[in-house]
């Protein structure tokens, strides 16, 4: 007998980057959760075939509604209430900040994760192979077998890295970039136990994909960061706590700023957004309404890629610390621009003033209003024109 067996099930692995995201999330939340990996029967067999392309995680509600992207998810816990605080922060500019962040955090930084799990892969390799072979062995394969496939799918998941426009002339720029981020946050973790304050917010959770799997779970990576960078790496053990884990903030209150006050050390991780994502975001834009131009009229629904599994509509070029990269045009990633370009547009007059002024005083302005001429959308789990 199964004692107490949770009705949600998470498809996803420890070693999957978005599955942490989500993870942290529900301990925080206490939402009681099952976790199985992506080779489970249920997630080739049913799950794969609903959300039409291999993705995780993937959460499965008791009444078998299946919930595909971290954001979607986590966006249906707040819909459906039952948890114990919002992630959403309820004021302007912490709002519009946490969005910001989590733009910055989750889709900014996969190139850091990516660079530093398979740019070293030597030093990381025998606790990859562990890893990814976890959710092979789960189905009883002969060991050849597990060995074939992990090959493989190591080997597709390492050519990611010139996709991104990892090369060994632009790896120092990468390094660089990821460096100052990193000793930024360090400052702010020493005073704060989370990003906007006493609790996590969306910003947290953006962060915590790049930062709990890759860059402070393996091997090489998280030597740097625990080195380097220990307030971060304790940030990474509470944001997957299932408590508010902060015995260093004995004073500090479970909430955020009053007044929608900022933290100031938050500051230089906004200064590293503007200096090394904002130059991409805005490559994404150009080159997003550079293709659209070419197009014959698209029609409001379509596919905003050739196929499911596509996530990319073309490449793009840009600067980052004085190198040029050349890298991918995520149409998902403008979703997540949009979020906060919405969220900017819809607020009274006043405070888009107040929101501009702090944004601006951190060389982030342009983000407020940076839109392409077509909205990306999600309908059934896929990215579409609006
Ligand atoms: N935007 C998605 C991203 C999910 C995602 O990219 N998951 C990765 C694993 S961590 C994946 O399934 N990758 C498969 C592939 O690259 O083919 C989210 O927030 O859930």
């Amino acid at each position: 007998m199964e004692v107490n067996a949770p009705p949600l099930t998470l498809f996803g692995a420890p070693v999957g980057m978005w599955t942490g995201k989500i993870r942290s999330y529900l301990r925080k939340q206490g939402i009681p959760y099952v976790e199985r990996f992506p080779s489970d029967p249920v997630f080739e067999l049913e799950v794969m075939p609903a959300v039409k392309r291999f993705i995780n995680p993937v959460i499965r509600l008791a009444d078998g509604t299946l919930v595909q992207d971290t954001a979607d998810i986590i966006d249906h816990f707040e819909a459906a209430g039952g948890i114990r605080f919002s992630v959403y922060p309820q004021t302007a500019l912490q709002r519009i900040v946490a969005m910001a962040l989590d733009l910055y955090g989750g889709e900014g930084l996969v190139r850091a994760a990516m660079h530093y799990r398979w740019s070293y892969r030597a030093q990381n390799e025998s606790f990859l192979r562990h890893e990814f072979g976890l959710s092979y062995r789960a189905v009883g394969m002969p060991q050849a077998q597990i060995d074939t496939q992990l090959d493989a799918f190591m080997g597709y998941l390492n050519a990611y890295l010139p996709k991104f426009g990892i090369t060994p002339t632009t790896q120092p720029a990468v390094e660089a970039a990821y460096e100052s981020l990193l000793s930024a946050l360090d400052a702010h973790f020493q005073k704060v136990p989370y990003l906007l304050g006493g609790l996590p917010t969306l910003a947290d959770f953006g962060f915590i994909a790049n930062f709990y799997a890759h860059l402070g779970r393996d091997p090489y990576p998280a030597q740097q960061m625990k080195l380097s960078a220990p307030s971060v790496y304790r940030w990474t053990e509470r944001m997957m706590a299932s408590d508010a884990d902060m015995p260093e903030f004995p004073q500090a209150m479970q909430m955020l700023l009053p007044d929608d006050a900022i933290p100031e050390t938050l500051g230089p991780v906004l200064q590293c957004m503007a200096a090394d994502y904002l130059p991409e975001l805005r490559m994404m834009v150009r080159c997003t309404d550079e293709w659209l131009a070419t197009q014959p009229p698209i029609p409001s629904g379509a596919l905003v890629t050739s196929k499911p599994s596509a996530r990319v509509l073309t490449r793009g070029r840009f600067m980052l610390r004085g190198t040029e990269l050349e890298s991918m045009v995520a149409p998902y990633t403008l979703t997540r621009l949009q979020r906060v370009t919405d969220t900017f547009a819809g607020l009274g007059e006043v405070e888009r003033r107040r929101v501009e002024d702090y944004f601006s005083s951190h060389g982030l302005a342009d983000l407020l209003t940076l839109t392409a001429h077509r909205r990306v959308e999600r309908r059934d789990y896929l990215e579409v024109w609006g």
